[in-house]
C-alpha cells in the first residue's frame, strides 16, 4: 500500500538525490531507476537521479539521449554525473548513494557545511537525510544491520539501508499497482501473443514453453541448450506432453555461451534472428525498457534471470525461474544463493525443494549435472507454478522498499 505523502517541513527543498555509479551491467541503474520512478509516481518527489554512465542506462531506457546532461523521464529528472560535478547539487531532504559509491566532494562537504551551521544554531535548514542503498540479500544478519547509521568525518550520520525480504528489513522494490497489472496481464493470453508479434518473434504457438534466457555466461546454459535442441517432450507430472521450446535471449552476455551450438560469431548476432535447433528455437530479442522487460517475464513459461533486479521481477512475475546470481570473490554469492533458496523453498515439498536448489546451484556452478536437476524440476512445473503464484505475496510482507523508505526517512 502506498502510503501518504510525506511531508519534510524542516527542510529547505523537499527534492531527494539518488547517486548511481554503474559498476558494471544494468543491476546499478536498473535498481536505482526502479526507485527513482517510484518515488516520483506513487509520493510525488521529486526525484534527482545522478548517472556517471548515460550508455548503460540507454539499454534500459531507450529514449535517453546519451549527449544530453539533464533530461526528464516519468517526472524523474536524470543528471549526467561528470568528475568533477559540473551540475549544481542543491542540497534536498534526501541523498542516497546508492551500493555505496563515492559522493562527489563537493555533495559531502556541502551537506558538511550544512551540519555545522544547523548544529551552530546559524541556519534553520538541516541536511539532507543521508542513505547508503545496500545490495539485496536474504541473509540473517540484514536485519541486525538494516537502517544502523555511521558518524562520517563532517559529523553527519550515514544510515545503512538493506532491502530484505522480512519486516524488520528495507523491504523489497514493488510498485503499488504491479500484480494488479500483471493479474490482468496473464488473465487474457492475447497480451503475450501481442508483445511476441511486437518483438519480432515468430512461429510461437500457446502450447510451445517459453523460456527467457538473461544470464552471465555458463556453460550450464550450453548443457541446457543441447539437451533442450534434443528432447521432444516437457514430461507432466502426469502425462508427457510434447512441446517445443522457445529460448528468448535478449541480446547480451548469454548470447557467449551458445555461439558454438549457433556457429556464428558474436558479431554476426542481429536483433530478430531466429536459430531453429532440433526441438529448439532461438530467439534474438533487443533489449528493452523495463516495463516491457516485466511483461516479457510475465508471458513466458520460465525465466532465467541474473543479478538483483531481474532477480526480483522473476519473482514478482509469478513464473518459475532460475537465478544466475552474479559472482562474487571466493564464492561468496554461493553463500547468499544459499540463504535465498532457504526462504524461497520454505512452502514447497521437500522433493521439489530439493530440486529447484541443486538446479539453482548447478547453473551457478557450471556443473554439467545441471541437465539431469532440470529434467526433475520440469516435472514438477506445475507445483512450482502454483508455488511462484503464492511467494509474491509472502515476500512483500505489508510493505514495499518505497513505503518503508519513506516512513524511515521520516523518522530518521
Ligand atoms: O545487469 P545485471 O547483471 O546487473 C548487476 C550489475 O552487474 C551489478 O554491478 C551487480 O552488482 C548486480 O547485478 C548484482 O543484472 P540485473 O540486476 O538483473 O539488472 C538488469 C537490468 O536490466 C534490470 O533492471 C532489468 C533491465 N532490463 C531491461 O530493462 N530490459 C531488458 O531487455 C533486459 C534484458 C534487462
Amino acid at each position: 500500500m502506498a502510503s501518504e505523502t510525506p511531508t519534510i517541513s524542516s527542510f529547505h527543498s523537499p527534492h531527494w538525490d539518488i547517486f548511481c555509479v554503474v559498476v558494471d551491467n544494468y543491476g546499478d541503474i536498473g535498481v536505482t531507476w526502479r526507485l527513482a520512478k517510484q518515488l516520483a509516481a506513487e509520493y510525488q518527489i521529486d526525484i534527482n537521479l545522478w548517472v556517471d554512465d548515460l550508455n548503460s542506462f540507454s539499454h534500459i531506457l531507450p529514449e535517453l539521449d546519451k549527449s544530453v546532461a539533464q533530461q526528464r523521464f516519468h517526472n524523474v529528472n536524470i543528471f549526467k554525473w561528470n568528475q568533477p560535478l559540473d551540475i549544481n547539487y542543491d542540497p534536498g531532504a534526501v541523498l542516497i548513494e546508492a551500493f555505496a559509491c563515492e559522493l562527489p566532494s563537493q555533495v559531502t562537504s556541502l551537506i558538511g557545511e550544512l551540519h555545522q551551521k544547523h548544529k551552530a544554531k546559524e541556519s534553520i535548514t538541516k541536511p539532507p537525510v543521508w542513505l547508503n542503498l545496500e545490495y539485496l540479500s536474504a541473509e540473517d544478519w540484514v536485519d541486525g544491520c538494516h537502517g544502523l547509521p555511521s558518524m562520517q568525518a563532517s559529523g553527519i550520520k550515514k544510515h545503512f539501508y538493506f532491502p530484505g525480504f522480512t519486516a524488520k528489513s528495507g523491504g523489497l522494490i514493488c510498485e503499488s499497482t504491479l500484480f494488479k497489472l500483471r493479474d490482468e496481464w496473464q488473465s487474457n493470453t492475447n497480451n503475450k501473443v501481442a508483445l511476441f508479434k511486437k518483438l519480432g518473434l515468430t512461429g510461437i504457438t500457446a502450447k510451445d514453453f517459453v523460456i527467457s534466457v538473461f544470464s552471465y555466461e555458463t556453460t550450464a546454459l550450453t548443457a541446457l541448450c543441447k539437451h533442450w535442441i534434443q528432447c521432444n517432450s516437457i514430461t507432466n507430472k502426469t502425462s508427457p506432453v510434447s512441446k517445443r521450446i522457445h529460448a528468448l535471449f535478449p541480446m547480451g552476455k548469454s548470447l557467449s555461451s551458445i555461439l558454438d551450438l549457433l556457429n556464428v560469431p558474436l558479431q554476426a548476432i542481429k536483433t530478430g534472428q531466429q536459430f531453429c535447433l532440433g526441438n529448439l528455437v532461438i530467439h534474438i530479442l533487443p533489449m528493452t525498457d523495463q516495463t516491457q522487460f516485466d511483461r516479457l517475464l510475465w508471458s513466458c513459461d520460465f525465466n532465467i534471470v541474473r543479478g538483483e533486479d531481474s532477480f526480483l521481477r522473476a519473482q514478482w512475475a509469478a513464473k518459475p525461474f532460475i537465478w544466475h546470481i552474479y559472482p562474487q570473490e571466493d564464492d561468496y554469492h554461493l553463500v547468499k544463493l544459499q540463504a535465498f533458496v532457504n526462504i524461497y523453498s520454505q512452502k514447497l515439498e521437500n522433493d521439489v525443494a530439493n530440486t529447484w536448489s541443486k538446479t539453482n546451484f548447478a547453473f551457478n556452478q557450471q556443473d554439467s549435472n545441471v541437465v539431469e536437476h532440470w529434467q526433475q524440476l520440469i516435472s514438477a512445473q506445475s507445483t512450482l507454478e502454483q508455488h511462484a503464484k503464492h511467494w509474491p505475496i509472502d515476500a512483500k510482507k505489508d510493505a514495499d522498499l518505497a513505503s518503508r523508505l519513506v516512513e524511515f526517512v521520516k523518522t530518521s
